[in-house]
């Protein structure tokens, strides 16, 4: 039986996952959950994932939650030898490399978007304020300065931060857009990832889904 992804459209977490089972050539089966219905809190999401968040995966009797986590258990499993090395290499470096850049989204970048989005569906935040969007060019700077070391992220190939960090980098458009005049290797490598065909199919079109989204419920709390 195919793993079953919990999942939403507009969860970049959750694409960032989707998409690496397509670069994997795994077959997901995927399920809804609504975070405005609150199905993510629902006694039913809670007690497959006490966090009470999306993406959550289920393989067999296996239960697993947090993107990252998520992401590197499917390669182990699921992956061939090249792909694996390639998007997760075992180089001890290189590796602690692409784990630095996927703690940051996890910890810090992700959390931003985050920000901007829950206090407005779930509160009265009418769209990103200027503390928001000063901490997301904070963040941004940190993507520059690693670009200046590499060509992608963590390296100087496509790794599994790529797909968690591009993931939350493209959403967080919505929020806040990036100036390519201050952050050019950070544009530049935005453009290559919304260039490559995982991203086209799964990430773009959920991020148009999470920008409609978002500006609704900040339209409604300007009223
Ligand atoms: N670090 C987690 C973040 C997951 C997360 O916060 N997902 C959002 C949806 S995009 C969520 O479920 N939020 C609900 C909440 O925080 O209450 C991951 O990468 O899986």
């Amino acid at each position: 039986m195919a793993p079953l992804l919990y999942k939403s459209n507009t969860s970049p977490p959750a694409n960032a996952v989707r998409m690496l089972a397509d670069i994997i050539g795994l077959h997901l089966d995927l399920k809804d959950v609504s975070i405005p219905n609150m199905e993510h809190k629902s006694p039913e999401h809670l007690k497959r994932n006490p966090m009470g968040t999306i993406p959550t995966l289920i393989d067999g009797d296996f239960i697993i939650s947090e993107s990252h986590a998520t992401m590197k258990y499917l390669l182990s499993v699921y992956s061939d030898y090249e792909l694996r090395e390639s998007l997760y290499p075992s180089d001890v470096r290189t590796r602690a490399v692409v784990d630095q850049c996927m703690f940051f989204n996890a910890g810090v970048f992700f959390p931003k978007l985050l920000g901007c989005v829950l206090p407005a569906v779930f509160g009265d935040l009418d769209g990103p304020t200027e503390q928001h969007k000063a901490e997301i060019d904070a963040a941004y700077s940190v993507l520059e300065a690693y670009l200046k070391d590499h060509k992608y992220i963590a390296a100087d190939h496509l790794t599994l931060a790529d797909l968690s960090v591009g993931a939350t980098a493209i959403s967080i458009q919505v929020a806040h857009k990036l100036d390519a005049t201050k952050f050019p290797l950070t544009a530049a490598w935005i453009s290559s990832l919304e260039d490559h065909p995982s991203f086209k199919k799964i990430l773009l079109p959920g991020v148009q889904l999470l920008n409609e989204f978002v500006n609704a419920a900040w339209q409604k709390n300007r009223k």
